[in-house]
This record gives structure tokens, sequence and C-alpha cells, in this order.
């Protein structure tokens, strides 16, 4: 985990939660997969590439509808489990997020 000094983005009162994760998609390929994630961890998108991607769940219960080249996207981890995703503009791009 990066960790940056930055006195002003330091909040008062107590840490919410773990710290959030980061998924690159870059070069058709989400980085790194599977990623462990813990409930309640936001999880940020980002895609690297030209052209666009989407992040769906193949079990279709998430979707992050279009992310644009150089674009984040961001979600909260909930229920526990495995999610299988993949991207719906290349069907060849797959990814596994394990939720705990
Ligand atoms: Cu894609």
């Amino acid at each position: 985990m990066l960790a940056v000094v930055a006195p002003l983005a330091v909040a008062a009162g107590p840490v919410q939660g773990p710290a959030p994760t980061r998924i690159a998609i870059r070069n058709f390929v989400f980085v790194p997969s599977p990623d462990t994630v813990r409930s309640g961890q936001v999880v940020t998108f980002r895609n690297h590439d030209l052209v666009p991607h989407t992040v769906t769940a193949d079990s279709s219960t998430l979707d992050s509808g279009t992310i644009e080249a150089g674009k984040e996207w961001r979600l909260t981890a909930k229920r526990k489990g495995v999610v299988h995703y993949h991207c719906r503009l290349h069907p060849t791009m797959h990814g596994t997020l394990v939720i705990r």
C-alpha cells in the first residue's frame, strides 16, 4: 500500500473502515486479479487504457457502466464472497474479487 503524507487530508476522528484498494485496468487486464478486500472496503477501478471498459459481474449483480479512458469507478465491497467479473466490451477480460 502506498503511503502518502498529506497532512491536510487527515480528518479528525477514527479511521472509517479499511483503507481503499485500487485495481488497474491496463492493456486489457485487471490488475491485480484475483484481489482480496474486506467487506466495507472501497475498491477503485482505474482505466489506464485508451479505450473504454466496464466492470460487470458475471452474475449481472454489478455493472460499472462505461469507464472511459483515464477515468475511475468505485464500489464499496459489501456481501462477503467471490465476485467474478468481466468487461462487457471485451469478453476476454475477466477478473475476480474476493470479499472477506
Ligand atoms: Cu474492456
